[in-house]
């Protein structure tokens, strides 16, 4: 293939598998299974070029005198992309290593990586496929090629990882690994950013439903206790790489919102931390959604978000936010909450602190 198409053809698997792999955080778990096929195919499709750009270039790399300020960017552009593929092979086949960081972070870390890097690699070197280019048959053969290599990528790897019975055959959808269902102790505590409120003293903390509803509701830890309590099974998946199924017990969000007259107007709920992290659903899927008080026979320990926490079924853990002391209903999307979810924990501290 021409060299300016198989930079080109790089380029674009990269983004599209980097795009794919991050799109499906914020799917809907029926939605994601697609899209996880899509960023295998293409990451999978990506190590036939790439092989052909190594090939190319190594010549040039082996020759110091050849080496000007840029080399080491695309290097380093090589060893992400390298990374990238090396560490999803090997977390989807082997679910190694665990510990921190594990495959699946590494894996994150070598996308975001790359992505960078091959942003400034492309501003430095890049240079668009000629009209010429674009009509070599050669080139439009071997894309075929790719398309097929892609293709069969996904089948293949599972029917492998069935046949030879790897860990990875017992992965989740979503690529995480099981950490135990039902059991108290074996579900990971996972916080990310900075979160490290110090334990909510139930005494002082209560829970308020306000935003666009007709009546604000202000409830202690005794009044939430006195309230309706159902369950929901639901699985805890975290965009790290682990999950975790639990019966959950608590307050359907739908009850609250009922109770405080909830306007038509609303169309999304946002769950608020003490820690000011927070996130919305949408408001049809959050009258389904749970605040929880504990799972299992337990009541929920402080890491896991005591006194109450979101369980949103079918969402990445990242959704459900822990320590909730706000629910607010609203007639925009927050997008607040995007820089909410990096920042928090920062600022203010636990104003129901024991
Ligand atoms: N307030 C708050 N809620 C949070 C987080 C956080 O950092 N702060 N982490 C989220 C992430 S990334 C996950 S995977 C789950 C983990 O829940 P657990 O620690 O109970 O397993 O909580 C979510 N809720
Ligand atoms: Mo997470």
């Amino acid at each position: 293939m021409r060299p300016r198409l198989v930079d080109w053809t790089l380029l674009t698997l990269s983004l599209g598998a980097a795009l794919g792999g991050f799109a499906t955080w914020l799917m809907h778990d029926e939605q994601v299974v697609p899209f996880v096929a899509l960023h295998v195919a293409l990451g999978t499709a990506a190590l036939l070029p790439l092989a052909w750009k190594l090939r190319r270039v190594s010549p040039r790399l082996a020759r110091a005198r050849a080496w000007d300020w840029k080399t080491p960017i695309s290097v380093l552009t090589a060893v992400a992309a390298i990374g990238a593929l090396a560490t999803g092979a090997v977390w989807t086949r082997f679910q190694v290593p665990t510990g921190y960081p594990n495959g699946m972070h590494l894996h994150i870390a070598f996308g975001i990586a790359l992505i960078a890097l091959a942003v400034v690699h492309m501003a430095l070197r890049f240079k668009l496929p000629t009209r010429h280019d674009w009509r070599d048959r050669r080139s439009i053969l071997r894309w075929l090629g790719l398309a097929a290599f892609g293709a069969v990528a996904v089948p293949v790897q599972k029917a492998l990882d069935h046949h030879l019975n790897l860990p990875g055959a017992r992965r989740r959808f979503t690529g995480s690994r099981p950490a135990g269902d039902d059991t108290a102790t074996a579900m990971p505590v996972t916080n990310w950013m900075f979160d490290h409120p110090a334990p909510v003293d139930t005494a002082l903390w209560h829970l308020s439903v306000e935003g666009a509803v007709a009546r604000t509701l202000k409830l202690s830890y005794t009044d939430l206790l006195a309230l309706p309590q159902s369950t929901v099974r639901a699985t805890l998946d975290c965009t790290g790489g682990w999950h975790s199924t639990q019966t959950w017990r608590g307050v359907r969000v739908g009850d609250l919102l009922d109770r405080a007259g909830v306007s038509p107007s609303a169309r999304y709920i946002s769950f608020v931390s003490v820690t000011g992290y927070r996130w919305s659903l949408p408001i049809s899927e959050a009258r389904e959604a749970l605040l929880a008080v504990g799972y299992g026979d337990d009541l929920l320990t402080h890491w896991h978000g005591a006194p109450l926490r979101l369980v949103a079924p079918g969402r990445r853990g990242f959704m459900w936010v822990k320590w909730v002391t706000q629910v607010r209903a609203l007639t925009h999307p927050d997008l607040g909450q995007w820089l909410k979810i990096f920042t928090s924990g920062l600022e203010s501290a636990n104003r129901f602190a024991a």
